[in-house]
């Protein structure tokens, strides 16, 4: 892991193009928040995301909850990513056999392979699933798609633990090219067997939130400072952020918060 360097550091040494432009956007913005931007409406979805784009790295969708999706949703987001230059991650969580998932991530209603940076996906159905998702992306034809492997979840009582971690670690070592890390409540790289000393897959951390605990359908949270203390590289924060009574303020503390955290890790 190189979890003790700066992005600027971790963007010149990284091999995978998608994970050197999202460290230098964190470089260059200061920022390493990820907005999960669950909004249900086109508008409301992409309001945010042009208020707020100037202080995230990455925008996180959830693309099927919104209820008038179309065209103009997709254009929308693809605009706003570049003129704030962020990344577009879909939380899809695929988690079927590789013959489906390649038809969902391609094709569908929402052709999440055409504008999506990065995706998700869990490895309950076993490797074939990356390795389906991986060939589409080689595949594709568009450069700068990669996938993260949700290697535990936050919610209480997650069955994501202990040898289904590990499993997730040693998958994502059999994909280097497309697989740029994990979403996961710490650091994973204890979890390996096999870790190479120059392998830097990226953390990516949910249930992220200043000044809640959790919610009432068994969501757990951590603090910004402990997520990175904890050797995340990126903080997902949602309602901390969006439901907000101020929501550029809310950004702007969690993004301070992020930034600091990350800068006294790298230095001690
Ligand atoms: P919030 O910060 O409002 O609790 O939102 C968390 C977001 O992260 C949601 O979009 C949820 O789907 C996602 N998420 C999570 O909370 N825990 C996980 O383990 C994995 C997730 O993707």
């Amino acid at each position: 892991s190189r979890s003790g360097l700066s992005y600027e550091q971790r963007a010149v040494q990284h091999p995978n193009p998608l994970v050197k432009k999202l460290f230098a956007i964190a470089e260059k913005k200061k920022t390493n928040i990820v907005l999960s931007a669950d909004l249900t409406t086109t508008n409301e979805l992409l309001d945010i995301a042009d208020r707020l784009g100037p202080h995230i790295a990455v925008l996180k969708t959830h693309i099927d909850i919104v209820s008038d999706f179309g065209p103009s949703t997709i254009e929308g987001l693809t605009e706003l990513a570049q003129r704030h230059d962020f990344l577009l991650f879909e939380d899809r969580k695929f988690i079927d056999i590789g013959n489906t998932v390649q038809k969902q991530y391609k094709g569908g209603a929402l052709r999440i392979h055409d504008w999506a940076h990065i995706v998700n996906a869990s490895i309950l159905a076993g490797e074939g699933i990356i390795q389906a998702l991986d060939q589409t992306i080689r595949d594709g034809g568009v450069s700068e798609r990669g996938i993260l492997i949700l290697a535990e979840m936050t919610s209480k009582g997650s069955l994501a633990v202990g040898e289904y971690t590990q499993a997730s670690v040693e998958i994502a070592q059999k994909f280097p090219q497309s697989v740029l890390g994990f979403v996961s409540t710490k650091e994973l790289s204890s979890h390996s067997r096999v870790a190479s000393p120059d392998e830097d897959f990226v953390v990516f951390t949910t249930g992220v939130n200043l000044s809640s605990k959790g919610d009432a359908l068994g969501q757990q949270y951590q603090t910004p400072t402990t997520a990175i203390e904890g050797g995340s590289d990126f903080l997902i924060a949602g309602r901390g952020i969006y439901a907000a009574a101020e929501p550029v303020t809310a950004v702007k503390e969690y993004q301070q918060a992020g930034w600091d955290a990350y800068q006294r890790r790298i230095t001690s």
